[in-house]
């Protein structure tokens, strides 16, 4: 109860008065989503406002860490529950008295929506405003795309809209989106202070829905420029392409006009299934940091100081992460020219951050300082923690573990990135295998946001949640698995590798290979895809595992013969394409289509037309097959874990949800009989139907029911 006696609780919403100003707060943790309660309450204290006598002005703020950061989005898919946040909306922008919005946090979605439809909006410092529904499959449903143009101008909306990247708050005050940037450390504070500046002027409720000076005469090249764009950069994407429908409808229609087209865009995307995919990638991204089985006890341990060792590709992308995330890191390697160069590509790549304006030069100055060259294991003794990254080779690899066993300090954690050998068996040269992981980066470390974080058979749930902490901290999604060859996404992809030079062998071309999975949303297919991380890299991991005597490894193709030939792929101007000198785009070449026809004959294969189709089905159906028999392993926990890595290691189409959400929408009874199908006419063991996929079918469940 405050001074002037007035305090009403709308749970989750409170109303009560300072002096004259009324103050309506949402408080719903963690996030203020705008479900239906907090709209229901935000409309009953609006209303409390307007009868307050004594309130000539409110002020609308939210407790906690956040502003609204939108609209509940697990309220989404189910039927739509009344009051509409556009009626909130229109409510507080027909407010009589002026209503102040005052963000902190992240004033997302519909927060930032409901904000638009006050009179005024004050920002305090490190707020982030933006409208991120198109990456949720949406559109801004409850007038955002109306207002937000009348507000900051058409071309800045698209901009904001179509993208859905969030934009500072000092950013914010220059195209008119905020009216002040406060100084106060709270939002009341700084709404109280706020509301003195508008009492002090006199000023009248601004109404952003009746304004019309900056949609006027709006060119319709706008428009069509930003379709051109969006129809080269996201062909697949649904929801972008009627985000500029709605803001066009905004500077064509008068705003009930365009408030109801809006709806009605909004509802086309609400009901694409693509809508679906992306929020289940929401809310997945979210659950894979929840580890099931992992005592809430395991506390992660402190990790101040890393080591990397290997300053090639991977240890260098792997040395830029610590040091994005301010954590000090020993690079070491064998020699000095090693370490030079793996500094120069270092140096290079925050040279490239500067050059496109993504990084100021003095951080990337900073950054690079906490990077500390090292020819000696030494240097390595008082490391929190210690990631391998050498060349896959298991003898080079135990000897370097047999040596940080003596180096480093009781307790630290020692892990290894190996992509493909036996975490176990490198931990088992130490006296500590409980300390010993894998943290299994993508390349380029430094930009790839997956993390295979690998769980040794004695690996200590403490070592896990320092890596699953570890893996937040430095900005990646990281993803607890178990150990097996090619862990989860390699194991799949490792599969999906094996039938595309199947089809290949059978009778199709490599680029009709490549289209049907890039047609189906893969921003490449596995040809290109092998190209641009070397043909040799597979051809080595093939040699090693022929001489090991792996039945399971083809005998040598025209893959390993193009590799033989020196043709390693974009790296060397030439693998299973060809490349145009200084151009990454793959090109059909004559040499390997008759590497291929030569290869067919000598395994005496008459080639046959292979429908795109049939490339679809053996290159994902293989690879949900598989998903299935290494979550019956154990080796991953949940679908949605499998389904992350996917999304995030190798561009599975986050609009389709992942592998195994997409599996569900196709119906794993079509995907079985087909499997059998498969395996039936080929009896091959990657064919051999998943039990658990089996039972899935016949329990009449999808891979749903295992998250
Ligand atoms: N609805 C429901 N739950 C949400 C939520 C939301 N909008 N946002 C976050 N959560 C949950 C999240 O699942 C997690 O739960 C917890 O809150 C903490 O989140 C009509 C159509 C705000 C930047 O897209 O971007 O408005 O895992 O772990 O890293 O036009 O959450 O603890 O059980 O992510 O600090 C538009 C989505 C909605 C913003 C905070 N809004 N959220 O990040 O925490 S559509 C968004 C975020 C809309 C209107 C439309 C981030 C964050 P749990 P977190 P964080």
């Amino acid at each position: 109860m405050d001074a002037s006696g007035i305090a009403t609780d709308c749970t989750p919403v409170r109303y009560e008065r300072q002096g004259r100003t009324g103050i309506i707060t949402v408080n719903q943790p963690p996030v203020n989503a705008l479900g239906q309660a907090v709209r229901a309450g935000l409309l009953r204290a609006l209303a409390l406002g307007q009868a307050d006598g004594e309130a000539d002005l409110l002020v609308l703020l939210a407790a906690g860490r956040t502003f609204m950061a939108g609209a509940d989005i697990r309220e989404f898919g189910q039927a739509p529950l009344v009051p509409f946040l556009s009626d909130v909306v229109a409510a507080l922008e027909a407010s009589p008295k002026p209503v102040i919005a005052v963000l902190h946090g992240t004033a997302l979605g519909g927060g930032l929506e409901v904000a638009l439809g006050c009179h005024f909006r004050v920002a305090l410092p490190g707020t982030r405003l933006g409208l991120p529904e198109v990456k949720l499959g949406l559109l801004p449903g409850a007038g955002g795309t109306q207002r937000l143009p009348r507000l900051v101008g058409p071309a800045k909306a698209l901009e904001m809209i179509v993208s859905g990247d969030p934009v500072t708050a000092a950013a914010a005050l220059d195209i008119g989106l905020v009216d002040w940037l406060a100084a106060e450390p709270d939002p009341l504070a700084a709404g109280l202070a706020f509301a003195k500046r508008v009492r002090a002027k006199g000023l009248m409720p601004r109404r952003t829905g009746a304004r019309g000076d900056r949609i006027a005469a709006v060119s319709p090249l706008l428009f069509s420029a930003a379709r051109d764009d969006l129809a080269r950069k996201s062909p697949h994407l649904f929801a972008p392409h009627r985000c500029v429908d709605a803001v066009e409808a905004a500077c064509t229609l008068p705003l009930a006009e365009g408030l109801k087209r809006e709806r009605e865009l909004f509802l086309a995307c609400m009901n694409s299934p693509q809508r679906a995919g992306l929020i289940h990638s929401f809310f997945a991204e979210r659950a894979v940091a929840k580890v099931p089985g992992l005592a809430a006890d395991a506390t992660p341990r402190p990790v101040h100081r890393v080591g990397v060792i290997g300053a090639g590709t991977m240890g260098g992308g792997i040395a830029m992460c610590f040091a994005n995330a301010h954590i000090p890191t020993v690079l070491l390697d064998t020699t000095q020219e090693a370490l030079d160069r793996g500094l120069a590509t270092i140096r290079r790549n925050y040279q490239a951050s500067v050059a496109k304006g993504r990084l100021r030069q003095e951080e990337a100055d900073a950054r690079l300082t906490l990077i500390r060259p090292s020819l000696a294991y030494d240097d390595l003794a008082d490391a929190d923690l210690v990631v391998e990254a050498v060349f896959e080779s298991m003898d080079l690899k135990k000897q370097i573990f047999t040596r940080l066993d003596q180096v480093c300090r009781p307790g630290a954690i020692l892990a290894t990135n190996t992509s493909t050998l036996d975490v176990d068996a490198i931990a088992a040269v130490t006296s500590r295998p409980q300390d010993v992981a894998g943290l299994h980066f993508f390349s380029p470390a430094n930009v790839m946001r997956l993390l295979e974080v690998v769980r040794g058979r004695e690996t200590a749930p403490d070592v896990l949640a320092t890596a699953m902490d570890v893996a937040r901290r430095i900005g990646k999604v990281g993803v607890a698995v178990g150990v097996c060859y090619g862990f989860v996404g390699n194991r799949m992809l490792h599969q999906r590798a094996r039938e595309a030079t199947a089809l290949v062998d059978e009778g199709a071309a490599p680029d009709q290979v490549d289209r049907v999975l890039t047609d189906f949303g893969f921003p490449m297919g596995p040809f290109a895809m092998g190209d641009l991380a070397g043909l040799d890299v597979g051809w080595r991991i093939r040699e090693e595992r022929r001489k090991a005597g792996d039945p399971d490894t083809p005998p040598p193709g025209w893959l390993d013969r193009l590799a033989e030939q020196g043709r390693y792929g974009q790296k060397t101007g030439a693998g299973i394409y060809r490349y145009e000198a200084g151009s990454r785009t793959p090109l059909p070449d004559p040499v390997t289509a008759d590497l291929i026809a030569r290869d067919r004959a000598a395994k005496g294969i008459t080639p046959r037309a292979v429908t795109n189709q049939e490339i679809l089905e053996r290159c994902l159906y293989v690879m949900v097959n598989e998903a299935a028999k290494i979550l019956e392993e154990g080796v991953a926990a949940r679908a949605l874990d499998v389904d992350m890595i996917w999304v995030h290691g190798y561009g599975f189409p986050a609009w389709r949800g992942g592998p195994l959400f997409w599996a569900d929408q196709v119906g794993l009874g079509t995907i079985l009989g087909t499997i059998t199908k498969f395996h039936q006419a080929s009896g091959a063991k990657q064919w051999q139907p998943s039990p658990l996929l089996e039972r899935l079918v016949r329990d009449g469940h999808g891979f749903a029911s295992l998250n």
